[in-house]
């Protein structure tokens, strides 16, 4: 089997292997423990860039040759082109779904996640600093602009169906929301609260999240973020 995605347990690979699911791909699966917070050596010697998620197609039908890809984007768009015959992308005979796309799978990665991932910074440096207030107001506005668009599609971000902009935003909703968490109200948030819930009984998301963490793992879909127990007994 040329594929191998290469996941670490709590984090953002979770992504490249839901999609693999979703297309229906067959790869074999490495799980990289954290040690204890950050990426461990067998992940840092795949790649220079030393985080997950990371990908090895042996040989890659492009150049015939050992392809290792970190960035789940550049995953993401390698496996939709390479392996997945464009499925879950968009393309401009998509039409409207195109420019959708391309705006949400971008800002997944563009603006999202790097504004949690601020949060969490802000908060771990300190509290009371002024920017804590002003990067959540960031995330509520972004939240918002979510809210906004799943209330005209009431199904995907791109539109009626799931694509790979969906696959690349639900870390930052959910599992991400334990290492900086941030609650959703059941009412201002109620269109991004039932897009998880939607999204996550997708079976190929079960399995996934299966794969990854184990028969016993419940998604963060709900209103309220927990901490992951890692990070309590940190703080
Ligand atoms: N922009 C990168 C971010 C990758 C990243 O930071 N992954 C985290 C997991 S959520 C990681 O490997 N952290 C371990 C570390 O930095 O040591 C992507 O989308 O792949």
């Amino acid at each position: 089997m040329p594929l191998t995605l290469h996941h670490l347990g709590l984090s953002q690979s979770e992504r490249i292997i839901w999609l693999a699911e979703e297309l229906g791909l067959e790869y074999n699966y490495v799980h990289h423990k954290r040690d204890p917070i950050f990426a461990p050596q067998s992940l840092k010697d795949l790649s220079p860039a030393g985080t997950a998620p990371v990908m090895e197609d042996d040989p890659s039908p492009v150049t015939n040759s050992r392809v290792v890809l970190a960035e789940s984007g550049a995953i993401a768009d390698y496996l939709i082109a390479v392996h997945g015959n464009g499925r879950l992308g968009a393309t401009p005979k998509d039409g409207a779904v195109y420019p959708h796309f391309l705006e949400w799978y971008h800002f997944a990665n563009g603006s999202l996640q790097p504004t949690l991932f601020r949060v969490l910074m802000a908060r771990a440096s300190d509290p009371s600093n002024p920017l804590v207030a002003r990067t959540i107001a960031k995330w509520e506005h972004q939240i918002d602009m979510l809210e906004a668009r799943l209330a005209e599609t009431g199904a995907y971000l791109a539109g009626d169906e799931l694509t790979a902009a969906d696959i690349i935003s639900f870390f930052t909703l959910t599992t991400m929301r334990g290492f900086s968490p941030v609650h959703f109200d059941t009412e201002k948030n109620k269109h991004v609260l039932a897009y998880l819930k939607r999204v996550s009984e997708r079976p190929a998301y079960q399995k996934a999240m299966k794969i990854c963490e184990g028969e016993d793992f419940k998604p963060l879909i709900g209103p309220v973020a927990e901490p992951w127990d890692f990070m309590k007994k940190r703080s």
